[in-house]
């Protein structure tokens, strides 16, 4: 039997935020760009619960947010801080579990089929929770259930604060009365695709013919009708794009200074790591390429423990690996790579906005 847990952690940014700053503490707080008065462009990043009761979301412009609560506490969003918190929840989490999979900065899916049953990983999610508070001080909420698109679902239902098992027996009834826009991956478009044809629930969804649901939504629908029977063998497991951000640079003359590498290493660092930022991405394994004057190529690459952007990071992680190569062959060319690559947060950079 499999037991997949899903914990996304609850108005992260602005929960951050919050933590940092007790004066924030059960205020509106919108983390996004500057309102300007009202006159400001850019969008909301997120909003904390005291902020969404005004009707303030994420990806809302934020001078419609600005008109909702003039009074809410506007902050810039500052990645590095929530990057940083970011890896210190997922190392928590990484301890937790078999097999891990950090699916974006705040959130994470974990297989606990090891705890042997619902009851037991419910306690466990307990004490994840606790965990998370105690030294992060920050709330999350958690679903649990036999597959990955059941516990992310079910995690999303008591938010925030929350924890909702799903147990194998019970998935058809938990989705049944969902609107169809809870299963990951449906938007407003497939949305109103289905809406045509009269299908608002999950319910509805998995009682329809999948055939004729692959003729309104193409191919998509045989996903579709699966998600709505609760279907999804698919693993967790830490997964990359085959995508991988590097610079590299062939000296005008071949060299043995160590103070040039040096340099140069640092300054490809800093190219790899600009153009990771305006893409968008996390990155775990950084790699270095070193060509000799006789073109002999050798790479050295180190992962670290957990997703980052930090441009240190890179730096560092790349003058650790140079300094693997010792000898005193001329080199010809350096290069440093960025792989295991995650966006930062899918629908954020969908909207083209990633700022910070
Ligand atoms: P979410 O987990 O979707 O949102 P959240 O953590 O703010 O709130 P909750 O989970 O309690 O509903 O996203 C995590 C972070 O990603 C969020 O704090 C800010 C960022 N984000 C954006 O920048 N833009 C977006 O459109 C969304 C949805 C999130
Ligand atoms: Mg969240």
């Amino acid at each position: 039997m499999r037991i997949i847990l899903h914990i996304d952690m609850d108005s992260f940014f602005a929960a951050v935020e919050a933590r940092e700053n007790l004066a924030l503490r059960g205020k509106p707080v919108v983390v996004g760009a500057d309102p300007k008065g009202g006159f400001g462009r850019g969008v909301v990043s997120t909003a904390s619960y005291e902020a969404r009761a005004f009707g303030i979301r994420s990806g809302m412009p934020i001078s419609r947010a600005y008109r909702l609560c003039p009074d809410a506490v506007f902050l810039p969003v500052n990645f590095a801080l929530y990057e940083r918190v970011s890896g210190e929840i997922m190392s928590i989490l990484r301890k937790y579990a078999d097999r891990f999979q950090q699916v974006s900065v705040d959130e994470a899916y974990l297989d606990v089929s090891r705890t042997g049953g619902f009851e037991a990983a419910r306690e466990l999610a307990y004490l994840i929770k606790s965990e998370l508070l105690d030294k992060q001080k920050l709330t999350s909420s958690i679903g649990i259930g036999p597959g990955k698109l059941v516990a992310k679902i079910a995690s999303d239902m008591q938010k925030p604060d929350g924890l909702t098992v799903v147990e194998p027996e019970h998935v058809r009834e938990f989705l049944s009365p969902l609107p169809v826009r809870k299963i990951p991956g449906i938007g407003k478009k497939t949305e109103l695709a289905l809406a045509r044809i009269d299908i608002h629930t999950i319910g509805e969804l998995a009682a329809i013919d999948v055939q004729l649901l692959m003729e309104k939504v193409g191919r998509w629908g045989s996903y579709l009708h699966e998600a709505a029977l609760g279907i999804d063998e698919s693993e967790v497991r830490e997964e990359y794009g085959w995508k991988s951000i590097g610079r590299e640079v062939t000296f005008e003359h071949d060299t043995t200074d160590r103070e040039v590498l040096a340099r140069t290493l640092d300054a490809l660092a800093e190219e790899a790591h600009a153009a990771l930022k305006a893409e968008g991405y996390l990155f775990r394994t950084v790699s270095i390429k070193v060509r000799y004057e006789d073109f002999e190529t050798h790479t050295k690459e180190k992962t670290l423990e957990h997703l980052t952007s930090e441009l240190d990071a890179v730096r560092s992680t790349a003058k650790e690996l140079l300094s693997g190569f010792t000898g005193s062959r001329k080199i010809r060319l350096l290069g440093v790579r960025l792989t295991k690559l995650e966006k930062v947060n899918t629908r954020q950079t969908e909207m083209g906005e990633f700022g910070g």
